[in-house]
């Protein structure tokens, strides 16, 4: 791994112990990058609680295609939020049930909202929302392209 920077990190040994036990248990082969999850997730866990911040991801929906008119519902508010939404895939799982995944991108807001407006249609069981932040390079129509500042996302047309 090219430019790292080490450091010294002072653990109890019975907090060592259980942070081994719980790598091991997932795998990691070593403490260095079972470390560098940890960082990770904890940025984006505080990415999310930023209602501003922009976040990919995606919303895991399972409903009842039978029950009333879910299925007008629920394509009328992914409609309305067509500009959240870039994809979706729908399976159907049993004779009534059907799983469908939205790939959306935007605000935390944003996300939360669609997600609770979807998820409280009549018929829906589950409607479960997993949002990552990331550094994405943003391309300018002026033909620069810039990194993102921090977790605000700006469109320039
Ligand atoms: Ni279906």
């Amino acid at each position: 791994m090219d430019n790292v920077t080490r450091i010294g990190v002072s653990i109890e040994p019975d907090l060592l112990q259980m942070y081994d036990e719980m790598i091991e248990s997932k795998g990691y082969k070593t403490r260095s990058e079972a470390f560098r999850d940890l960082i990770r997730d904890a940025l984006t866990h505080n990415t999310v609680e930023d209602a501003e911040a922009a976040v990919c991801g995606t919303i895991t929906l399972l409903y009842n295609h039978n029950k009333g008119d879910v299925k007008d519902k629920l394509m009328d508010i992914q409609h309305n939020h067509h500009h959240l939404i870039s994809s979706s895939v729908h399976v159907h799982m049993d004779l009534e049930r059907c799983l469908e995944v939205l790939i959306v991108s935007g605000k935390v807001r944003e996300i939360m909202a669609l997600t609770d407006e979807l998820g409280s249609v009549r018929g829906v069981q589950n409607g479960v929302p997993v949002m990552l932040s990331g550094e994405f390079t943003e391309h300018h129509h002026d033909g620069k392209v810039t990194e993102h500042e921090g977790a605000h996302h700006h469109h320039h047309h």
